[in-house]
């Protein structure tokens, strides 16, 4: 009956995809653009990597460009990944791009999963797999459950590395440091704290701050922002792809040796 070949469809290739992922080179937490950006190289280099995301629709802040006027806008510095990405943009003068916030978004998810990320949606990352004072994967429920405050246990998922792409409150990295008393690789040992706008400090500084900061756990995005303590930068999204660039291209370097 097609009513139940419709249902077994789904069932069937959803569990299917679900254990190829219980074992992960890369977990990301968290679907905004850095996690994107970082899922689409990673996958594209072969790796086995998922990306969880609380909401329906991943794509984080970028899908509202500012104050919902959904337009983007990028520097010069950013826009190879821009154009790998295919997406239309106008320069607008002073080594600036704009470009509608809901292709740009769209067409970063549509090529992580086209090159071979797995994106779950819906999911929470509540925990992190922490053995040997090392993060080894992401302990995940589902958002609604979290939400209505059900009794259900998590699951586990192990990864070889995780990457908080959680945004401006750098969930994992301060559920790390919180729950194990981890000394994480930052000037204070903690989440520092994201500081006030500055756009041209907050773009350099996020890519800096791209990095592994406790053995396992990468952060990128306005997560590594939050954890080193560096300004918020607003609507400007290229410190957003090049620090996901980034993140992908250091764990390439050191998961294909
Ligand atoms: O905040 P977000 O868009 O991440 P980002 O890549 O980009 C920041 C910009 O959008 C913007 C900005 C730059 O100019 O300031 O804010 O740093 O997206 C973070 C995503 O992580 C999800 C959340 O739903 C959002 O889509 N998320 C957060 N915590 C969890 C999570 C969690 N514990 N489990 C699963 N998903």
């Amino acid at each position: 009956m097609i009513e139940t070949k419709v249902s077994q469809g789904i069932v069937s290739t959803y569990f299917d995809k679900l254990q190829k992922n219980l074992e992960l080179d890369v977990a990301i937490v968290g679907g905004g653009p850095s996690g994107i950006v970082a899922a689409y190289y990673l996958a594209k280099a072969g790796l086995r990597v998922a990306q969880f995301d609380r909401k329906l629709a991943p794509g984080g802040g970028m899908w509202g460009g500012a104050m919902m006027f959904n337009q983007i806008v990028i520097q010069e510095e950013a826009m190879d990944i821009v154009r790998e990405f295919g997406i239309n943009y106008a320069p607008f003068g002073e080594g600036l791009y704009v470009m509608d916030s809901v292709e740009s978004t769209s067409a970063l998810l549509y090529h992580a999963v086209h090159a071979g990320a797995t994106v779950f949606n819906c999911y929470s990352v509540e925990d992190v797999v922490y053995k040997e004072n090392r993060v080894s994967g992401v302990v995940v429920n589902w958002t609604p459950v979290l939400r209505e405050g059900l009794h259900v246990d998590p699951l586990n998922i192990l990864a070889r590395v995780v990457i908080d792409g959680t945004g401006h409150d750098s969930e994992i990295a301060a559920t790390v440091a919180r729950k194990n008393g981890a000394r994480l690789n930052t000037e204070t040992g903690g989440v520092v704290g994201e500081r006030s706008l500055d756009v041209t400090a907050g773009e350099d500084e996020v890519v800096k701050g791209t990095k592994e900061i406790y053995p396992g756990l990468y952060v990128c995005g306005m997560a590594a922002s939050a954890v080193s303590g560096t300004p918020r930068m607003g609507p400007i999204f290229g410190g957003m792809l090049m620090s996901g660039k980034k993140v992908a291209d250091e764990i390439i370097a050191r998961l294909k040796k």
